[in-house]
């Protein structure tokens, strides 16, 4: 039977609570996990299909309840500032989000939670990284993304979906996979039995159930004016984000105490400048924010995405190195980052606007063995066009070319704005792959 309908929050509290006695006493999981940059999109993909999912389980699931789980320790949750300025509109708080931290430790994790006791439906990405992708790849039995399908998922998922297509959002794909659920379930919300007394003032479950609808339906609307620029990204924009910021907006425009505030834009700029407020942030924490790694051969890949322009970590260096400005800090900042993170191929990828409004690009690579550096001079020769790579100099018009100590980096505008690391990634890793293979000589 499926769980009973409740609020996002009392959802939560619950799936944390049942992983936990899951774990203990060695029952089944299905897990939804969201990919390891942690994104608004991974986790309200997460959550969103979790909630729906667990309300009404197909009947041949693995388990009735589906975890989200946000995937990054609970620390990184502070490093994001526009999940806990959308966290008020669902009342819920950064304790209720399940996260990596409640799986058992990465060094037991395979005998307290058993690969065969597991399902795993991948949400924002299509192949299983890490520990985790080492241990449990072959468990994952259903995705939903919009990403390069990595052919990692097999193609007959049972009855969990297969969903890999082109979106700005990938929330806006599990909407559009759960509405006919959700609509099932908003109709008989009044049967539940699990709306009563819930403390909203309301007078009957039909609006508990609306509250709770429009809550959840902001979490999700929230990623997807984010990853479209509020629709207004041309290169982003599809038809599952019109739709589904559509068939949201209405959830919430259909909720008594939400219609006559909600304003969408109003909602995007909120979430947004929260999303672009990281000045507080130290550089480490900017640099590992938003990071993905890959493995290519024996190298190590890591992009780290970045919503303020080189300038901005530079001054962020100094600022923290307690040196003039424009001197090299940051390089000491990002080597660091690099060793820590023990790369050998390292790229930022910069969003911003230009003092004339324009959305605007910044890319650096950096290759820090000789392997790495015929990967990274293949890139730029390859994605030159494709990116628009263009020469990027400083402020003072110095050009940021430097090969030295076994090194290579580069910078450059990246004048094709409309490719963000779901396009770089692969490129690099093609790269990669390439160089490893022999086929380029430096
Ligand atoms: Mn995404």
């Amino acid at each position: 039977m499926a769980i009973p309908r409740h609020s996002l929050r009392g959802f939560l509290a619950y799936a944390k609570g049942a992983l936990r006695s899951s774990i203990d006493s060695s029952q089944r999981v299905t897990l939804v996990i969201g990919n390891e940059s942690a994104d608004l999109d991974s986790m309200t993909s997460s959550v969103l299909y979790a909630y729906l999912r667990s309300m009404a389980p197909p009947h041949n699931a693995f388990t009735q309840l589906y975890i989200p789980v946000t995937n990054i320790p609970s620390s990184g949750l502070r490093l994001r500032p526009e999940f806990l300025a959308l966290f008020t509109y669902a009342n819920i708080e950064p304790s209720h989000l399940i996260t990596l931290d409640d799986l058992p430790d990465l060094s037991v994790i395979q005998s307290k939670l058993r690969p065969e006791n597991t399902r795993w439906i991948l949400v924002d990405h299509n192949a299983l990284q890490g520990q985790l992708g080492q241990i449990y790849s072959a468990r994952v039995e259903g995705v939903i993304d919009h990403h390069e399908d990595e052919s990692k998922v097999p193609e007959d998922t049972g009855c969990e979906p297969r969903v890999i297509t082109k979106s700005g959002s990938c929330t806006s794909l599990v909407t559009e996979y759960c509405r006919e659920v959700w609509d099932l379930l908003s109709g008989s919300g009044t049967s539940s039995g699990a709306a009563h007394g819930q403390g909203h003032g309301l007078s009957d479950d039909v609006a508990v159930v609306k509250f709770w609808d429009a809550q959840i339906a902001q979490l999700g609307l929230a990623s997807i004016l984010i990853d479209t620029a509020n629709l207004e990204s041309e290169d982003k924009t599809t038809e599952h984000d019109i739709r589904a910021v559509e068939y949201l907006e209405a959830k919430i425009i259909s909720c008594p105490q939400l219609s006559a505030e909600f304003d969408r834009s109003l909602f995007y700029k909120r979430i947004d400048s929260a999303k672009k407020d990281i000045a507080k942030l130290k550089l480490h924490d900017i640099l590992r924010k938003d990071f993905k790694q890959w493995n290519e051969g024996n190298q190590k890949l890591g992009i780290s995405s970045v919503v303020k322009p080189i300038e901005f970590i530079q001054k962020k260096a100094c600022e923290e190195a307690n040196t003039q400005p424009f001197e090299p800090a940051h390089l000491e900042a990002l080597q660091k980052f690099c060793k820590d993170q023990d790369l050998d191929l390292y790229a930022v990828m910069t969003t911003s606007t230009s003092p004339e409004g324009q959305f605007q690009r910044e890319l650096l690579v950096w290759a820090f063995n000789d392997d790495a550096i015929s990967a990274a001079k293949k890139f730029a020769a390859d994605a030159n066009e494709e990116l628009g790579l263009e020469e990027w100099c400083d402020s003072d018009g110095n050009a940021h070319e430097n090969s030295s100590d076994g090194h290579w980096r580069k910078v450059w505008w990246q004048r094709k704005v409309q490719h963000s690391r779901k396009r770089v990634a692969p490129l690099l890793r093609e790269a990669m792959q390439q160089a490893h293979n022999g086929g380029w000589a430096t």
